[in-house]
């Protein structure tokens, strides 16, 4: 009764209960779990979102919404009850308007992030947001985890890129709050309470993104240190020379740049010695290579670089990148590790590092850490992959959830907390916070049908 409600309202194209077409949205991009829907609906437009949701809503039905599916904590994918609705925003993915003058664009929810990027290029301007899954994680999955990515260090996160957002509440009705103001302080931001909710307390349908000005042609270089302290070092220096016109800052292992040389074709080193740890970084000064070789050269004096290539062209500087991009698939064929993507403050990363290495020499002597991160935001991806059938997953997470928690830090500073890290955050967040959170949920949501079983 309630399938053939819900197809009516978004039409034959709308629906599909086709085993195969819904096998790869019953599981998240990792495999790490499995679930099971009745139907997977595509709606096109907030009003029929609306009805969906109202739907759902009258029948008591749980609604998961999913974008691209590329998130990192099966925030997307359903329970294994066979009841929970996939909302999938795929086919709302219209650009409706790009004001180059405001520096702003409207999208739809269910807008690649890439697509967006081009909108903006096309007009000559920037959106700021980038990431590996840029090729295929949507807006609404984007701002709905508060997705993070390489160029955080200077533009912030995805929320610091909204300007206004339109969601669909639990009882169905649309609120929009789709204003394209940079200075608006009239009653509560309401746009922030959907942003990093993981669609727990609205659809996101549609969003006012906030555009900037191209940043100029950027200077790529690969830098190899000696120790993770050396990277945290190393950007201070550069900020004293270049001040926020580092687009980019990532920290890399050995170990894991060799993983992407193992895994992924066309790849290779392009330093000749190999170094514990290496950054690689965009610098927007003009295309002047001199300078920034001026520079690392002062920083080798320093001692705070072992070797430095800077990419003499675009072909060379995305050859550097792809390596990067290639991160997380070259993880994922080589092991699962477990994910720890925490931050701590930039100054105490080192402490971080040197105290993780001697707790998982300590607990797991065996295990390989799979480190790597956004270290100009203090965001590390602390993976480690345990032994072959080992037991001691929690064990470790939860050890290395304590320091980051010691350290003033946060256990989950990326990706969101979906279902995987859903029992870990009344343990790291206070009661009052908890106990505010529950509050906005119930008042948002008091049948619990978006999203159940996710954050909170
Ligand atoms: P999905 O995975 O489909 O959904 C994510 C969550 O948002 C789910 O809880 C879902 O229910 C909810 N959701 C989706 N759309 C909506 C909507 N319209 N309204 C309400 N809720 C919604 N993340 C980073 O932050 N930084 C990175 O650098 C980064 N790199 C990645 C690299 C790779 C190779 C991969 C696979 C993932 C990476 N991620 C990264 C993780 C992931 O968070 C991002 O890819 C992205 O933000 C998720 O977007 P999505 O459209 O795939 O969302
Ligand atoms: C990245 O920075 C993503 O590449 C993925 O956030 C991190 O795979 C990971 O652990
Ligand atoms: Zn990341």
């Amino acid at each position: 009764m309630l399938l053939e409600q819900l197809k009516d309202i978004v039409g034959p194209k709308g629906w599909t209960t086709d085993p195969g077409d819904i096998q790869s949205r019953l599981t998240d991009w990792r495999g790490m779990v499995r679930g099971t829907t009745p139907i997977v609906i595509s709606p096109v437009s907030a009003a029929e979102v609306s009805a969906l949701v109202r739907a759902c809503a009258d029948a008591g039905v749980a609604i998961v919404p999913q974008g691209g599916n590329t998130g990192m904590c099966a925030g997307a994918v359903p329970d294994a009850s066979g009841t929970q609705i996939i909302l999938s925003l795929a086919r709302m993915n219209a650009i409706r308007a790009v004001d180059a003058n405001n520096f702003s664009m409207e999208v739809e929810a269910g807008c690649i992030l890439e697509k967006i990027q081009n909108a903006a290029i096309a007009v000559d301007r920037y959106f700021a947001l980038s990431l590996s899954a840029e090729g295929s994680c949507q807006i609404g999955g984007n701002l709905s985890t508060n997705a993070g990515g390489i160029n955080v260090v200077r533009y912030g996160t995805a929320r610091a890129q909204v300007l206004g957002l339109e969601a669909v509440l639990a009882d169905g009705s649309i609120v929009s709050s789709m204003r394209s103001l940079r200075k608006d302080t009239a009653g509560y931001d309401l746009k922030q309470l959907f942003i990093g909710s993981e669609g727990t307390l609205g659809i996101i349908t549609a969003a006012t993104l906030k555009l900037y000005p191209q940043p100029g042609p950027i200077s790529t270089a690969l830098v190899a240190i000696n120790s993770a302290g050396d990277a945290v070092r190393l950007l201070s220096f550069l900020r004293a020379e270049f001040a926020d016109a580092i687009e980019a800052f990532e920290l890399v292992s050995e170990y894991v740049f060799g993983l992407v040389v193992k895994h992924i074709p066309d790849t290779e080193m392009p330093l000749e010695d190999t170094a514990p740890w290496y950054v690689l970084m965009d610098v927007a000064i003009g295309g002047n290579e001199e300078r920034l070789e001026a520079v690392l050269i002062r920083a080798a004096e320093a001692d705070l670089l072992s070797d430095a290539v800077i990419a003499k062209n675009s072909t060379e500087s995305e050859q550097l990148w792809h390596m990067r991009h290639a991160i997380a698939e070259a993880e994922r064929a080589e092991r699962k590790a477990q994910k720890h993507d925490i931050s701590v403050p930039v100054s105490r990363l080192e402490e971080f590092l040197q105290r993780g290495e001697a707790l998982l020499a300590d607990l797991v002597p065996d295990a390989q850490l799979v480190a790597f991160g956004h270290v100009g935001d203090g965001n590390l991806h602390y993976n480690v992959a345990l032994p072959e059938g080992s037991e001691d997953g929690t064990l470790v997470t939860t050890a290395i959830y304590d320091l980051v928690d010691e350290l003033g830090g946060s256990f989950s500073a990326e990706h969101g907390i979906g279902s995987l890290k859903r029992e870990y955050l009344p343990k790291y967040r206070s009661e009052g916070e908890i106990a505010l959170m529950r509050t906005l949920k119930r008042a948002l949501d008091p049948k619990n049908i978006l999203n159940p079983g996710k954050v909170i």
